[in-house]
């Protein structure tokens, strides 16, 4: 871990958007990262792989995958594929618990997008600056469920902005088990990947290049 010498701990990015240093330990970090694998692997039986969508400047480098709803670039989301797993829940409302946001209404509509980046493979690897806005725009008000994004592997340059693509930009280091959330006032402020650094992987997670889980609400739970 390479940027770890930098004094880390519980930051409020913005309104409703927290960054939360460490949060998952070792043990969790692996436990997360197996129970991904064995999703994916579920995926594969079942014909899927990581995916690179076309955007509208050409493919996205990174590999997607998603567990529940099944996500898609400028689309609506298709039905889960293979289910979230119960893990990711209790991470996320650990996490959520943690910043005292909003919980999830409904945690069967939840989408898991898993982002696997390989600065191996493709050299330079980032994850452009976006919003998260392809769910169930009713989802967006004041009060909205927080996006809770995980981190494992290697290091990454996170980039945090604002409600406006022009926004000015914060630069936030995510380790390897780091969470960040962001809901309410913030849920569609502008954030993205600048960097990821490669040879940053802890030992004890036995795995090469970053993987990120993004957890979204798709779609409003039926009450
Ligand atoms: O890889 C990351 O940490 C960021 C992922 C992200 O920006 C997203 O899923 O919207």
């Amino acid at each position: 871990m390479q940027l770890s010498i930098f004094k880390r701990s519980l930051k409020s990015l913005s309104e409703g958007a927290y960054h939360i240093p460490d949060f998952l330990s070792p043990e969790e970090q692996q436990h997360l990262l197996s129970t991904c694998r064995k999703s994916l692997l579920s995926l594969r039986m079942k014909g899927f792989d990581l995916e690179h969508p076309k955007t509208h400047f050409g493919e996205m480098k990174v590999g997607v995958a998603s567990l529940g709803h099944w996500w898609r670039l400028y689309q609506h989301y298709l039905p889960p594929r293979v289910p979230v797993p119960e893990l990711i829940y209790e991470f996320c409302q650990r996490a959520i618990a943690e910043v005292g946001l909003v919980t999830f209404a409904g945690i069967e509509t939840v989408s898991a997008i898993l982002q696997h980046y390989d600065p191996y493979k493709v050299p330079g690897v980032k994850l452009g600056l976006h919003r998260d806005d392809s769910e169930d725009t009713s989802l967006f008000g004041a009060d909205a469920p927080p996006v809770v994004s995980f981190s494992l592997g290697c290091d990454a340059v996170f980039l945090w902005g604002g409600a406006e693509y022009t926004s000015p930009k914060e630069k936030v280091i995510l380790l390897s088990g780091d969470v960040v959330l962001f809901g309410g006032h913030s849920r569609l402020f502008y954030h993205g990947i600048n960097k990821v650094l490669p040879d940053t992987e802890p030992t004890f997670l036995k795995t090469r290049g970053r993987l990120n889980i993004t957890v979204r609400q798709a779609v409003r739970a039926v009450q």
